[in-house]
């Protein structure tokens, strides 16, 4: 139980959910919490939140190359697929097949984990910036790459493991964006957001899973894996990751999560890049960095939005944990959402 830090970033809880907390605004859901998303349950229909995890297809969208995409090997080799136990033992009628999968972590429906994104900050309050993750932790030490030249590689601490034993569970609601700005490029801003939860009826409280409906999956689904990186570019309301009101509302608001259908639930670039320093994901720097609010992306939420629009209702239980993978940046996943 050591606080890693001198100075904490201007607007952040580090330290709240005490010095070792590697979960951040997971721990606000309680038992109390998922209750409240439980009793969200009412006729029993649930739908699955994942696209399927060979989509987008290609590597339009990132700009960071993450390759190999998706690689799926039936073992093939006359070993693991197909086979008969007969070879084990003449007496074993059975027939096996084993295959293997490549995919990068955060390349189709995923969670980020808080190791994923840091910033260049004086944690130390020495005057001299370094590479700095939630609530204190180091990069060489606690996110540890190739280029630390250490036996233990990964994130030794903030791993999406953490998220997978804490039990992602509770209170989902939707913002449904397509429904006011269809496949418009809109960048969504506080005030946008307000008067959407506001006509919704919907109202975010402590505990809750803010989810972006905004259309963008259904349109990469559309694209049968050839995304158009400069249609996606133009399409689809995206939030503002520049508005300070939104990301005030965001630290305000309790919520634990923001779980978006789009690939980095904040527009990217936020701004040009000149003049000073600053984050190329404001939001990310909010969420992952300064509050340990957990983002999902790519998610795919058609069917549930069609579903809450027409029953009139914005909220559904969320069941979202990640693989438990060991020192992962991030995970696939496949959340599931019972109405
Ligand atoms: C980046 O693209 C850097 O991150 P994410 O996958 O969280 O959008």
């Amino acid at each position: 139980m050591t606080q890693r830090w001198k100075n904490r970033p201007e607007g952040s809880n580090w330290g709240d959910f005490g010095p070792d907390d590697q979960i951040g605004r997971m721990n606000l859901i309680t038992p109390e919490a998922r209750l409240r998303g439980a009793r969200e349950i009412r006729e029993g229909h649930s739908f699955c939140l994942s696209l399927p995890l060979d989509y987008p297809g290609g590597n339009a969208l990132f700009p960071l190359r993450r390759e190999p995409v998706f690689h799926h090997e039936p073992r093939g080799d006359g070993h693991n697929f197909n086979y008969e136990m007969s070879q084990v033992s003449g007496c074993y009628c059975d027939v096996i097949s084993d295959d293997a999968v490549t995919l990068f972590t955060q390349y189709s429906t995923q969670w980020d984990a808080l190791a994923h994104v840091g910033m260049m900050f004086d944690a130390d309050g020495d005057g001299v910036p370094e590479k700095v993750y939630y609530n204190g932790y180091r990069a060489g030490i606690d996110i540890v790459g190739p280029d630390d030249r250490a036996d233990d590689l990964g994130a030794q601490a903030l791993g999406i493991e953490n998220l997978a034993v804490s039990g992602v569970q509770g209170r989902g609601v939707m913002a449904d964006l397509e429904a006011r700005w269809g496949r418009d490029r809109h960048l969504v801003g506080y005030d946008d957001l307000m008067s959407v939860l506001d006509e919704q009826g919907a109202e975010i409280e402590q505990g809750d899973f803010l989810c972006l409906y905004t259309g963008f999956a259904d349109l990469i689904l559309s694209m049968k894996k050839r995304p158009d990186g400069d249609v996606l570019a133009k399409s689809c309301p995206v939030l503002d990751g520049r508005d300070e009101k939104l990301l005030n509302w965001i630290t305000d608001s309790g919520l634990v999560a923001i779980c978006a259908d789009n690939f980095a639930v904040e527009a990217y670039p936020a701004r040009v890049p000149e003049g000073d320093s600053f984050p190329a994901l404001p939001l990310h720097n909010l969420c992952l960095f300064k509050q340990g609010i957990h983002l999902g992306e790519l998610w795919y939420f058609a069917e549930l939005a069609e579903f809450l629009r027409a029953h009139k209702r914005s909220a559904f239980f969320l069941t979202a944990p990640p693989l438990r993978l060991p020192g992962s940046v991030g995970s696939p996943l496949t959340p599931v959402a019972t109405v």
